[in-house]
């Protein structure tokens, strides 16, 4: 094991925060977190690595059980203060009512820095006294963090100033919204808690930083390279006679449909893991576009093309747009979706020769010979429509504080509609671009597709910082 590696030990009354702040500000969601006080017993160390080295670590402790007594006994030690720490660690082992105080001193013996939290909500009583005044005494590295743990931060500034008395760096921190910016402000506060620590915490944080934007990076490659791969799909199957054909084009109409669903949730699940959401199984806002399925009339209206920017694209080149526009003008509400629901589910309903077209032209269906072929996508729409629900997912992933556990009980209000659409405002240019990409996604090895998916990319590196700044 490395040493000289940093270690916070989270310190305080039992079901402050504790374990929620380290889980958020540690982004490990495997900290157990729980509402009933005084679960954690032992403490457990909490690794953060990133690329394979362990920059820094965080020691979830159970929190203070009887502050008055190990207050008392340490006013009675004399020697210096690390011989106090000592007689006060060996006084804590010798009594069993004293175990959990014991472990939760043993980080801080054996060096780490302390993280004290506080839930701001509630008024603060003599037991807290005890234990800031203890560790003042001690006089180890420490901030105080107040987490708002209920919303109410009624008695925050009374937490304040009783928090200065013993504590040089005081920060408010919400452990169920807080996101990279407000974990970064807290690892540069925690420079300034020790002098000796200013390099190796400075050392942290331009890791930290580094790291986010790779994130930021990786993201943008993730769903480049997905979107290529939907959009040049293709898939064809035999006619063996001209009955058969309807039944073949919904065959291949579910497998070309749930491929696209498929690669999707490869995409997604890597952007997931970029951002170390590991182990819960993550439920989206109930309301979110996301549960929609891509290739419904509901995606389609609110994450395709505005009307104005199909009027833009069309535009911009002409004859070169072609086909995607027509066929991205008809899903507009001409029965488009009907069709296409038609031709997946109900074949009894595939009357007009009309109806099979739109739908056959949105998927690119051709026939030829004696194969029918699905593919490469034939309406630029559906490009918008996958761009903008990974930017939900991304964003869902980016700003989701590891250490707030409540995935069912969202109370978000109702997706705003005007905001589900990401690419509703971009200009001209980067239609155009997308249209160049769309395009050449045929072939995805071509020059042309390379250099499109590199504006792509950083088009969408753009749109991703946005996404996560805006908060
Ligand atoms: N709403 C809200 N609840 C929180 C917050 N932090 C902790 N909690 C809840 O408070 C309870 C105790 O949290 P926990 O982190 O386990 O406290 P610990 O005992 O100090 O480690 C859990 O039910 C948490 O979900 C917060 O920032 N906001
Ligand atoms: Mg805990």
């Amino acid at each position: 094991m490395e040493t000289n590696i940093p270690e916070i030990a989270v310190l305080g009354h039992p079901n402050e925060g504790k374990s929620s702040v380290l889980s958020t500000l540690a982004e490990d969601d495997s900290v157990r977190i729980s509402p009933y006080p005084g679960e954690t017993t032992t403490c457990r160390t909490f690794p953060v690595i990133i690329d394979g080295r362990e920059i820094l670590r965080f020691t979830d402790t159970p929190g203070f059980q009887n502050p008055g007594r190990l207050l008392a006994h340490y006013r009675s030690l004399t020697g210096s203060t690390e011989q106090k720490l000592r007689d006060l660690l060996a006084y804590a082992a010798s009594a069993t009512d004293l175990a959990e105080d014991h472990e939760l001193l043993t980080p801080v013996a054996r060096g780490a820095g302390i993280i004290y939290v506080v839930n701001g909500a509630r008024p603060i009583r003599h037991v807290d006294r005890d234990e800031m005044e203890l560790l003042r005494l001690i006089g180890k590295p420490r901030m105080a963090v107040i987490n708002s743990k209920d919303e109410d931060s009624r008695s925050v500034d009374r937490w304040k100033d009783e928090l200065a008395i013993h504590f040089n760096s005081i920060r408010r921190f919400n452990a169920h919204r807080a996101g990279y910016r407000e974990r970064l402000a807290l690892l540069e506060a925690l420079k300034s808690i020790d002098q000796d620590w200013q390099q190796t915490f400075s050392g942290v944080i331009a890791v930290v930083e580094q790291n986010w934007n790779n994130r930021i990076s990786a993201s943008a490659h993730i769903i480049t390279r997905f979107l290529t791969e939907s959009l040049g799909l293709k898939l064809s199957a035999g006619l063996e006679n001209a009955a058969a054909e309807h039944e073949v084009r919904a065959r291949l109409t579910e497998r070309y449909t749930s491929r696209i669903a498929t690669l999707e949730k490869q995409a997604h699940d890597q952007i997931r893991g970029l951002f170390r959401h590991r182990r819960f199984d993550y439920r989206l806002p109930p309301r979110s576009i996301l549960n929609e399925e891509i290739f419904s009339e509901r995606s389609w209206q609110l994450l395709g093309l505005s009307k104005n920017q199909l009027i833009l694209l069309g535009g911009l080149s002409g004859g070169a747009v072609g086909a995607g526009i027509d066929v991205a003008a008809l899903g507009h509400g001409l029965g488009l979706f009907t069709a296409l629901g038609a031709v997946g589910g109900a074949l009894g309903a595939l009357t007009g020769r009309k109806r099979l077209d739109y739908a056959s032209s949105l998927l690119g269906i051709k026939i030829s010979g004696a194969r029918l072929t699905i593919g490469p996508a034939a309406s630029i729409s559906l490009l918008f429509v996958l761009i903008n629900r990974s930017l939900h997912y991304f964003e869902h992933m980016a700003n989701w504080s590891h250490g707030r556990r409540d995935y069912q009980e969202l109370s978000q209000p109702p997706e705003d509609q005007s905001i589900a659409n990401h690419t509703s405002d971009w200009p001209a240019a980067q239609l155009k671009l997308c249209n160049e990409f769309f395009r050449s996604a045929e072939n995805p090895e071509s020059e042309k597709h390379r250099a499109a998916a590199v504006d792509m990319e950083t088009l969408l590196v753009k749109t991703l910082l946005a996404v996560v700044t805006q908060r």
